[in-house]
């Protein structure tokens, strides 16, 4: 039998999938040939998922901590205690301090609607408190609040001239996109690439310009002003789109090509080709990453950005523009049902969870926190300040998951969750317009329940009466729909398509800021590296680091760090080093590699904690909008004695 989803993870493709099923197993899951992102492959992280369905250490039955917190230990029981101590402690933290001492976090560990939204009807009944701000693209998310256009249809992609891969991994993060542009090549479209790291991306580019981290926004000034100066800008489209033309060409005109490359580390000659490049190319298409975001200065680096798109007239012509996000004309917020909240929520920063857990001054302090779809104590900025938020004794951890990750570990009590393939669900995409459906390949393997199934049982156990706590995950998911559209249909046909259109070539009633702030950036400090923590080609954040397959493709946690930054601190490839910054270490292999330049070093991969890491050593750093600096981190790196 063969069995139509989607995968649900954090990922810009959102492949559709046919999962075969004999005997009430499934033998594989593979990628759906008609999909038109899809195309019949997978990835290296998710092609055998059948592996994660009944992997060994998976997750099948409630457990309750029976050792000290963060210990590991637990045992089992059954769903029946598990939900009445929730209920419980739930109930008793809402009478004693307030609906407001109880935090829902959830992040996008599953895109899927049910999954990510369901248990919040509990939490708006409740009244609790609500995370809200992410951990990524907050920068862009940010700028498209302002009314930037960040999303272009990646089937018009293929009309672009000239595509600039600006910080994206692109054939590790999201390679459905490379047949986008090799289709566009076919036509004729050059392809330059902007990274700090020699990836298997950039050695797909045409031309490949390497930055010193977190200096973009003064490349993208440099081909600003170049637009301005030789009368290329497109400043019709700037009238009626833009509010601050005057400011953003006094902030350029510093940055000559020679500015820009002493600040960049690029020769100016790269920037001058580049920038003229871009200058002529009608029209260009820039496909912005979060990697790019992940510093204190993002904010201003996609601001940067989206000026070049508009100030090259890109915008004018299909298949040209920005594209960081893209998403169909689907709103799953409805799932959450907010209506079923009688007060404003008190709000709490969803990237500050560290804080959030240790600040004494916060009142009501969150006493119970129930976290699922998400793994913040691995994927949240300062793991070891989380985990002192973890540890407190008068906190209630509750942790929905397929293993016992960092975060699980941290819980007094984990609920099993059903896989993809144990659970219908429908979901946006955030690199294309088709909204993908779920359906179940098999039951649910031991106890395993859906976050729909948890929030019907949680609703029990606390006697809320609501019809809304009665609907089923179909109901659920159903609700949701456009208007037109039938669930029954979507999951029969697995996707369809709600496209969104152009932004509109007319004036502006809210006109664009594009004008950036001070652009400068601070030295770095002597002696020290900056680490990357970029996405590992095998893991999907921090999930499939427990995976044998990909855990052996990835190898092992490794440090890469250039010749010349080896030699002066006297290191041979492959040599145990530690890491160290702000008092904490990791413990890491070296490898020399081409990959990166003197100045930074890199860290593949969201390893799990005990393992490496890499927010065991990052500070707690946000842009202006909440974006977490992930990649702002300065390290020594010696030979471990
Ligand atoms: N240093 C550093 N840190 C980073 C980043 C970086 O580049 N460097 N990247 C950041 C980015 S871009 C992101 S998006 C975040 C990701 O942060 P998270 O969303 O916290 O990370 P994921 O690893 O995707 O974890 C999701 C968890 O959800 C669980 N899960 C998956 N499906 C389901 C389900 O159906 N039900 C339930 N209950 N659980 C499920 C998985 O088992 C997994 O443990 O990490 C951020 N952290
Ligand atoms: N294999 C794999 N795929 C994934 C994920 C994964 O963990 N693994 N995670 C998923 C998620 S949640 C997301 S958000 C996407 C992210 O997808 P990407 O944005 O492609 O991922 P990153 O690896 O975070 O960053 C991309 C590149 O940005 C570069 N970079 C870092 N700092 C700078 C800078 O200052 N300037 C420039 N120009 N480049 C810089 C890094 O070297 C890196 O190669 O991928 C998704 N897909
Ligand atoms: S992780 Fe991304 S590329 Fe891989 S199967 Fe899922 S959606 Fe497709
Ligand atoms: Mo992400």
């Amino acid at each position: 039998m063969q069995v139509k989803g989607c995968c649900s993870h954090d990922c810009p493709d959102s492949c559709a999938w046919i999962a075969q099923v004999e005997n009430g197993r499934v033998t594989s899951v593979e990628g759906a040939t008609d999909h038109p992102i899809t195309r019949g492959i997978l990835c290296a992280k998710v092609r055998d998922y059948e592996e994660r369905l009944t992997a060994k250490d998976r997750l099948l039955y409630p457990l309750r901590r029976s050792g000290p917190k963060g210990s590991g230990q637990f045992r089992r029981i059954s769903w029946d205690e598990a939900l009445a101590e929730i209920a419980d402690r739930f109930h008793a933290i809402v009478v004693e301090h307030g609906g407001a001492a109880l935090l829902p976090y959830h992040y996008y560990g599953s895109m899927g609607t049910v999954q990510r939204l369901a248990p919040m009807r509990i939490f708006h009944a409740l009244g609790s408190s609500v995370a809200q701000g992410g951990v990524c693209g907050v920068s862009g998310a940010a700028l498209m609040d302002e009314g930037h256009p960040v999303g272009v249809d990646p089937e018009q992609g293929v009309d672009a001239r000239l595509i600039i891969v600006w910080g994206q991994n692109t054939l590790s993060t999201g390679h459905h996109y490379w047949h986008f542009i090799d289709e566009a090549r076919k036509k004729g479209a050059r392809v330059i690439g902007i990274d700090p790291r020699a990836t298997r991306t950039m050695r797909r580019c045409d031309v490949h310009l390497a930055p010193r981290p977190g200096s973009d926004a003064i490349l993208a000034a440099a081909l600003g002003r170049h637009l301005l100066e030789t009368g290329r800008a497109d400043l019709d489209l700037a009238a009626m789109w833009v509010a601050d033309l005057d400011a953003y060409r006094r902030a350029v005109t510093p940055w000559t090509f020679e500015a820009a490359a002493s600040a960049t580390g690029l020769s100016a000659k790269s920037i001058e080709s580049f920038a003229e490049e871009f200058a002529t190319a009608s029209p260009a298409l820039i496909r912005a990453g979060v990697g790019l975001q992940q510093a204190r200065n993002g904010d201003e680096v996609v601001r940067a950005i989206s000026a070049l798109a508009i100030l090259g007239g890109h915008w004018r012509h299909p298949g040209g523009g920005l594209s960081i996000m893209t998403f169909p004309a689907y709103s799953p917020q409805a799932a959450e049902r907010s209506d079923l909240r009688q007060n404003e929520p008190r709000v709490v920063h969803g990237a500050k969870l560290a804080q959030v857990l240790t600040d004494k001054t916060l009142s009501p302090a969150i006493k119970g926190l129930m976290v699922w779809s998400a793994n913040p104590a691995s994927t949240q900025l300062d793991t070891p300040l989380i985990r002192k938020g973890l540890l407190r004794d008068d906190l209630f951890t509750v942790v929905a998951e397929h293993f016992l990750t960092d975060t699980a570990r941290f819980a007094d009590i984990v609920l099993p969750a059903t896989t993809q393939l144990e659970h219908v669900d429908v979901q946006l995409a955030w690199g294309h317009q088709y909204v993908m459906a779920n359906n179940p390949a098999v039951a649910p393997l031991g106890e395993a329940r859906s976050s729909g199934a948890i929030m019907r049982g949680l609703a029990g156990a606390l006697g809320l009466n609501h019809p809304a706590f009665r609907e089923s995950d179909e109901e659920i998911a159903a609700s949701t729909m456009p208007a037109g559209w039938s669930y029954a249909e979507l999951l029969a046909a697995g996707w369809r398509k709600a496209p969104v259109s152009r932004p509109s070539l007319k004036p502006r009633e809210r006109k664009l800021s594009i004008a950036p702030g001070d652009l400068t950036l601070a030295p770095l400090p002597a002696d020290q590296l900056q680490l990357l923590s970029p996405k590992g080609h095998y893991f999907l954040n921090s999930n499939f680091a427990n995976m044998p397959r990909q855990r052996q493709s990835e190898r092992r946690p490794t440090l890469k760090m250039c010749a010349r930054d080896a030699t002066e601190r006297n290191l041979v490839d492959g040599a145990p080093v530690t890491v160290k910054s702000n008092g904490r270490s990791l413990s890491l292999r070296m490898a020399v590699s081409p990959e990166v330049r003197s100045g930074y070093v890199a860290l593949d991969g969201k390893w799990w904690n005990d393992e490496a890491g890499a927010n065991e050593l990052t500070a707690s750093l946000w842009s202006p909008a909440g974006q977490p600096a992930y990649n702002e981190v300065y390290v020594t790196v010696e030979a471990t004695t």
